[in-house]
């Protein structure tokens, strides 16, 4: 078997739009478990080092300033091959361009701001799921 985990976050959009829930009933319908669930505000340092591969790229500090705006609700789901899996339930990052059906096609939209607000972050590969697993609940 392949059963993975990776670290979803509904961003401060999401949790400010009142899409915390939808977004909880899209992962649990797809049928992956929820191991960690907190409302949490982020920090510049847990920030830096969860986007760590953005530093340098021009929307890194508008992307660092909205994940200040509002708490954020810090997600660690697990399923069969759940890595792939939300990035294809969340959609392209651009919300424009995701298609219909995704989290972020079905919700999202541009708002015409310097970072897409794109209502939620999942983890690209089994190495990223680990290391941000670590920084967003270390005990787990
Ligand atoms: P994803 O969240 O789909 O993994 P990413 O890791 O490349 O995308 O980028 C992290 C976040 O940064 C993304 O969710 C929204 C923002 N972002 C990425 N590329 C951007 C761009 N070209 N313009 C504005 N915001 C961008
Ligand atoms: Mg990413």
């Amino acid at each position: 078997t392949d059963v993975q985990r990776s670290l979803v976050l509904v961003k401060p959009d999401g949790v400010r739009r009142g899409l915390s829930g939808e977004i909880l009933r899209r992962i649990e319908a797809k049928g992956y478990a929820l191991a960690a669930v907190e409302l949490r505000d982020a920090t510049p340092e847990l920030l830096a080092e969860h986007y760590a591969e953005h530093e340098g790229k021009p929307f890194y500090a508008p992307l660092v300033e909205f994940m200040l705006s509002g708490p954020v609700l810090a997600v660690v789901i697990e399923g069969q091959r759940c890595i792939e899996g939300f990035r294809s339930l969340a959609g392209a990052t651009d919300p424009t361009v995701a298609a219909p059906g995704t989290i972020r096609g079905d919700l999202g939209r541009d708002w015409g701001l310097a970072v897409q607000q794109n209502l939620v972050h999942g983890s690209d590969s089994e190495e990223s799921a680990a290391r941000e697993i670590g920084i967003w609940f270390p005990q787990l």
